[in-house]
């Protein structure tokens, strides 16, 4: 008995299979949109001092992780639905891109369905080596040299969950954060903190925030056909 809970156990935190997700016409779809904001201590006035090669990559680079704007909305905090079972063309969706960038990860925070390919670029006249980490912040999951400006390389990413950026080449201060989502429904916020996701089949569904230095939350929410709903909340203390 003791052994057969414990295989239940385990099987119960293996990361299981992603939900698969059919690609439907969605007719009449709702959307949901709102803004997400903080009272923490804003970023946008800090820099990080750099190390090597400032001839690229400036004497300091912005510090992002808690950037906000009017109001106090938030900026690169993911909206994402946790699971779909089916909607809309992931293909409808911008090419997910990571670029290495006056040694910055370029977009610092973004969202990408599982199975799709992300694009990692170095447009840097440096050797930048993009090693990325699963949410554990232990686990590689590719670990990638680049040191030809322009070159552009392509990865697949397989597992739903949070990759982790950072450059082996000695950029320390680099960071970016890419969410692969079981399903197209997902946005980033704006420097003012605002998103918007459309064309989501009528249904309850379950919607996390996430922000690199804030944490996450968590939301129920209704979606009626052809109606826009709403999510506004505060992260951080
Ligand atoms: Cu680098």
């Amino acid at each position: 008995m003791k052994s057969m809970v414990c295989a239940l156990v385990a099987l119960c935190l293996m990361a299981g299979p992603a939900l698969a997700y059919e690609i439907v016409a969605v007719e009449d779809g709702g959307s949901l949109s709102g803004t997400i904001t903080t009272k923490a201590a804003a970023s946008n006035a800090k820099t990080i001092a750099v190390t090597k090669d400032e001839g690229t990559c400036h004497a300091t680079v912005p510090d992002e992780s808690c950037l906000v704007g009017e109001k106090g909305g938030l900026a690169n905090a993911i909206v994402y639905f946790v699971e779909v079972e089916a909607g809309k063309d992931p293909a409808t969706m911008p090419d997910p891109m990571l670029q290495n960038k006056e040694c910055r990860y370029v977009p610092h925070a973004q969202a990408m369905m599982v199975g799709q390919p992300l694009v990692i670029t170095n447009e840097d006249p440096v050797l930048h080596n993009t090693h990325t980490y699963d949410g554990t912040g232990e686990k590689t999951v590719f670990n990638l040299a680049l040191p030809i400006q322009g070159q552009k390389i392509k990865k697949k990413m397989k597992r739903v969950g949070l990759v982790n950026a950072k450059c082996d080449a000695g950029h320390t201060w680099m960071n970016g954060y890419v969410w692969v989502n079981q399903n197209p429904y997902y946005a980033v916020t704006d420097a003012a903190g605002n998103f918007e996701i459309t064309d989501v089949p009528e249904g309850d569904y379950t919607v996390k925030v996430w922000h690199a230095t804030l944490g996450e939350s968590e939301h129920e929410v209704t979606i009626d056909a052809g109606s826009a709903a709403s999510l506004t909340t505060v992260m951080g203390k």
